[in-house]
């Protein structure tokens, strides 16, 4: 009895210090850039599970999403960033339970057991922290900074036991009832104390962090604009390339350009890299006669720039889902870079590395085979945004995006291939997009009479990476397949808006859709998994009318 209690008051004490402990980490790490210890420790954790384990913990995360209707596009980092959290004060909690359960056990001296605890949870922390967290505050003061604080954490915890702890065995006979009253009360009080004085340091640290992460935030928009000081040519927000066609999108289609803020967002760590623009170079070393340093001016200035509509897509999408996305891609051919570091003809493939961690390699054979395959440094006119990997990133057509790294930090020419840092976690090698068409709205609220008959609108995307959509059918109820109307795509290198004008008839219907490819390759309709190679089979939507 008494040791649940212990157990309980600890993992109590323990969660009210470890959130005051996450509250000061924030804001010190809006302040000063320390580490966000929580996120480091998830990203580690992520980084040596096992492939299968990542994909099967993403996966359930993003069905659970799908039941409860959430977008994934929006909220897949939020649940992550909430997930990493929550681990953290787990680990605290469980700390704290245990430390008060093991002293209730042994005799320890107060302060010296507190330190230890401190030093156990913190240390390895520290050390993975330092590893891998993407903190640019200089090591020492990251040591001294955590190391105190988790210290401060044990001492605090130590200091809480000997509090709550009761001067004698409650049962000894020494005891009366009124001082055993007194004890409790004066425990409860301390509780009282402890939560308001933990909360306080919780709520003020992300209070402050937050506005400062804000104002952080608007200031890096600002400079991303001024480092890229001239306008990026071509801008789209020029007419559309397709604005003079009649074939509208039917009501309820997800918009064919995707506004940037909507555009979807995947990263192998918690919170997306930030690379700072001024001072920024881009090594292009190895098998080169002639190695390259180039920054953003040499990139923009030197080189003659290429745009595109380009749809990306993630592997992990599954049929109907949202991470995928259409925006306007401004770059360099790597063909032309290539050319001026002057590849050695042993040389296979190109190694990119990027400021996360995450890493690919390019074969120098699909280089040579399409030009559109550049270092991209402009989304819709404007500098790529932080989230999307500023200030390089690749484009590779035809690929899905796991093999196209963002927040490029390096290129290296190499004999050798290596996997890339999905493909080395179970992934498909080749990654090449599969096509897919789905229904996005069955419209009756725009059903309309024509020839007194009423039409509904039916309508969606279909995407074959480059290799173009050339049809489009919609059945209804396992019925005979009909031609849907193509709006002519943004470029050849994005999704396709289809449409089809469905005769109404009332009671509950099943649309699906199918689409065949440029050169007539219909889409793979069986049903396949996103992994490993991207999801496949035939796209339906019910809707009772
Ligand atoms: N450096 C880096 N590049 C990366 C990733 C990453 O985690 N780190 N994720 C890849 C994956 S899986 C996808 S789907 C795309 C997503 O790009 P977006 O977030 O701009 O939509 O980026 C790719 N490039
Ligand atoms: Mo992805």
């Amino acid at each position: 009895m008494m040791r649940e209690l212990r157990l309980g008051t600890g993992a109590i004490v323990g969660g009210l210090l470890t959130a005051a402990l996450t509250g000061a980490l924030y804001l010190a790490n809006k302040l000063l850039d320390l580490p966000l210890v929580p996120y480091d420790l998830f990203d580690w954790i992520t980084r040596v599970m096992p492939g299968p384990m990542i994909t099967f913990a993403i996966d359930l995360m993003i069905d659970g999403m799908r039941l409860l209707d959430i977008s994934v596009a929006d909220s897949a980092k939020t649940a992550e960033q909430i997930a990493a959290m929550a681990q953290f004060m787990a680990i605290g909690i469980i700390a704290g339970a245990a430390y008060f359960a093991i002293r209730s056990r042994l005799r320890l001296a107060s302060r010296a057991s507190g330190l230890v605890l401190g030093a156990l949870l913190g240390l390895p922390i520290i050390a993975i922290s330092i590893a891998i967290g993407p903190s640019t505050a200089p090591p020492t003061l990251v040591i001294i900074w955590l190391l105190a604080l988790f210290l401060a954490w044990g001492l605090a915890a130590a200091y809480s036991y000997a509090a709550l702890e009761p001067a004698a065995p409650p049962d000894a006979v020494s005891v009366g009832a009124e001082t055993r009253a007194a004890t409790a009360m004066g425990r409860r009080q301390f509780l009282v104390r402890l939560g308001a004085a933990t909360a306080t340091v919780t709520v003020v640290g992300a209070g402050v962090g937050q506005l400062l992460a804000r104002s952080e935030q608007r200031r890096r928009d600002n400079e991303a604009d001024t480092t890229m000081a001239h306008e990026t040519q071509g801008s789209p927000r020029s007419p559309f390339p397709n604005a003079g066609d009649s074939t509208m999108p039917a009501p309820g289609t997800r918009p064919e350009y995707t506004p940037i803020k909507d555009h979807y967002k995947v990263f192998i760590r918690v919170s997306p890299t930030v690379i700072d623009g001024t001072g920024y170079v881009l090594p292009i070393t190895g098998l080169v006669d002639n190695p390259l340093m180039l920054s953003l001016d040499d990139i923009r200035d030197n080189y003659e720039s290429q745009s595109h509509y380009v749809t990306l897509s993630c592997i992990s999408n599954r049929l109907g889902g949202d991470l995928i996305s259409t925006t306007y891609w401004t770059g360099v051919s790597m063909q032309r870079i290539l050319e001026d570091a002057q590849v050695r003809s042993n040389a296979r493939y190109l190694y990119i590395t990027s400021g996360d961690g995450f890493y690919e390699t390019v074969p120098l054979d699909e280089i040579a085979a399409d030009e559109r395959l550049m270092l991209t440094y402009a989304w819709d006119g404007h500098p790529i945004p932080v989230d999307h990997g500023f200030p390089l990133r690749i484009w590779r057509p035809d690929r899905y995006g796991m093999k196209q790294p963002k927040w490029i930090t390096g290129m290296e020419l190499t004999e050798e291939y290596r996997e890339g840092y999905w493909v080395e976690r179970g992934w498909d090698e080749l990654a090449q997009v599969k096509t897919v068409s789905v229904v996005d709205t069955v419209a009756v609220d725009a059903a309309y009479e024509n020839d007194g008959q009423t039409l509904v609108p039916v309508g969606g995307i279909a995407y074959a990476g480059v290799r173009g959509i050339s049809k489009v059918e919609v059945r209804v109820d396992g019925g005979p397949w009909m031609p849907a109307e193509l709006r002519s795509p943004l470029s050849e290198a994005t999704w396709v808006i289809w449409r089809y004008e469905w005769p109404f008839q009332a009671g509950r219907h099943v649309f699906q859709v199918r689409a065949a490819e440029r050169d007539g390759a219909p889409q793979i309709e069986e049903f396949r998994e996103n992994r490993p190679s991207g999801a496949t089979g035939l796209h339906s939507k019910s809707a009772s009318i």
